[in-house]
Parts: structure tokens; sequence; C-alpha cells
């Protein structure tokens, strides 16, 4: 059986490859995808999330609308990575299917709750925003969701600032609340996605498959490949949030580390860290909910990310 799966991003190139893998992998079925303000407005987003899913022809893939700005602070887009568009670069198909009109917060409540106990995997590459108010407005789903595997953070590095990474800098009180929670939560974080990087060799894989999804991925690292080089120092880029969904996928894809996670709040100079206490010899599962990632199969995880983009280039 596949396991349900609900993404919360903010597409953004790496958002869109996390989209893929879900659409053209058979050990997952997307139910739904929501949009929080991230790496762009939630206007430009929630437009890139439908149009990514109709050019990976999954046009029966709802999508919902969720925060457009953080719980307490102000948001603070990632242009000089993701460009104007949040997804420059690409030319993609104009969504055919309307937008949900469903707020996502309270349409993520309901997917949950309308499903079995502990089928729904939340998989969240964006700032934690949606996440959190759905678990304030209906804590019942903190019992009813499987488990929390999210994009965000890091133990040992940072990109928003030297110790923070971007989704939790940008709201991290929400991802306070969302750590806080007793379910069992995967930090995929910077540790192990700075190992998935999109080498030359990789999008020669990709390009060869010569169908229209596959240029237009092309043309998406294309632009993210320049945009790494110009702002960090990366010759590739690291493609971030597929390595949530190939988690979800085959857990045995990366090592983990089960450790205590918070979130800073008040730092002078660490606001958004996530600070994982990995002092005690590991816990063990009953005892501590959260795990961290940190090192990745690439290989593993690159043919599964190239193999799911010919499945649905071969459909769309
Ligand atoms: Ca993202």
């Amino acid at each position: 059986m596949p396991k349900d799966i609900i993404i919360d991003c903010d597409p953004g190139h790496d958002d869109a490859v996390a989209l893929l893998l879900a659409v053209g992998n058979p050990a997952v079925n997307l139910i739904g995808v929501t949009t929080v303000g991230g790496n762009q407005s939630l206007d430009k987003v929630t437009y890139n999330a439908r149009a990514v899913l109709e050019a990976a022809g999954a046009r029966d893939v709802p999508v919902h609308a969720g925060c457009a700005r953080p719980l307490v602070r102000t948001g603070q887009v990632a242009a000089a990575i993701h460009g104007e568009s949040g997804l420059d670069g690409v030319d993609l198909p104009r969504p055919t299917r309307p937008l949900g009109e469903q707020h996502a917060v309270t349409w993520l409540i309901d997917a949950i709750m309308a499903r079995e106990p502990k089928s729904v995997t939340l998989v969240p590459t964006g700032p934690l925003t949606n996440i959190a108010l759905a678990v304030r407005l209906a804590p019942e789903i903190v019992d009813r969701v499987r488990e929390v595997v999210l994009m965000g953070g890091a133990v040992h590095t940072g990109n928003s600032s030297p110790v923070a990474e971007f989704n939790i800098k940008t709201d991290p009180e929400a991802a306070h609340i969302v750590f806080n929670e007793a379910w069992p939560i995967t930090m995929v974080g910077l540790d192990l996605t700075h190992q998935a990087l999109c080498t030359a060799e990789v999008e020669a894989r990709i390009a060869a498959q010569g169908t229209a999804l596959s240029r237009r991925v092309c043309d998406m690292m294309d632009f993210f490949r320049q945009a790494y080089r110009s702002n960090r120092v990366f010759a590739d880029p690291p493609v971030h949030d597929p390595c949530a969904v190939a988690y979800v996928i085959d857990p045995g894809i990366m090592t983990t580390r089960r450790c205590p996670v918070d979130i800073e709040l008040a730092g002078a100079l660490t606001t958004g860290m996530t600070v994982a206490d990995l002092r005690a010899p590991e816990p063990a599962a009953d005892a501590c909910a959260t795990q961290v990632a940190l090192r990745l199969d690439v290989d593993a995880f690159w043919d599964m990310v190239v193999d799911a983009i010919a499945q649905a280039g071969a459909r769309s």
C-alpha cells in the first residue's frame, strides 16, 4: 500500500522536484498539496505548485493555499535563490485545475481526520506556519498523523544565517510549536540536503529522457545552479526538499540520529537555530520523538528522483 502524504510547500525549485518525486514514485500517494508564503509570496508559490502539478500530469491532486506570512515575524522571500517568480528559469503550462476554495489549514485538518489514524504523513518543505496553526486549531491531529518528515533546520550549519536554515528562520515560532508536539518528527536538514547536489552528470541523465517534463526540470536546475554559484559557495545546487519525500519512500536511504531538538526564539545571533542535543547516547524511540537526518545515500537518492521524473514525464 502506498503511503498517503501531504506536501506543505513554497515552490521553489527544490519544492518542485519534491512534488515530482511524490507524483512519479508509486510508494507514495500525494493526496494533496498545501502552500505557504516562504521562498516567494503566497500567490506566487501557490501558482507555481499548481503549474508544476500540471506539468507533471497530476491534475487530480488538490492544491489549497495557506498562510501568507509567518505567525509573528515579517516574512522574507528568497528571491536571490528562486527569482522573482519563485520558480524562475522555466516555462510551465498554465494550471487547468482551479485552486481549492478551502484554507489550507482547515483542509489539512479535515484531510487528516477523515482518514484512518496514523495513515497520513505530513511532508512540510516550507516555513511551518500552516502546520503550527493546524495543530493549535485541532490538537487531535497530533495523534492521527503517522509522522512528520520535514525539510528544514540543520544540526551543524545554516543558510539563512550561519546557524539557521531558511524555513525555520522564516517562522521560528511556528517551528517551535511543531517541534514541541508529541508526533514523530524526522528533521531532514541541511546536514543531509547539502549532499543532494544536482551535478551535471545527474542533469544529463534527466535530459536524456527527452520529455517535455525532463526539459523543464533541466531548465529549473540550470537556474538553481547559477543562483547557488552566485550566492553561495556551491558549484552545484543542493536540491533540499525531495530528500524529505525520499525518506518517506525509503527510510533506508539516509542515516538518522534520534535526539531532542528545540528551536531558538530569542538568540542575538542564533534565532531560528534548530538546537539538537547530541550530548547523550542515542535515546530510545519511546523516549524521544525527534530524529535528525545526517547521511544520504546519494546514488540511491538520484536514482529515485530520475526515475520519478521519467514516470511523471511519460504520463504528462
Ligand atoms: Ca521549500
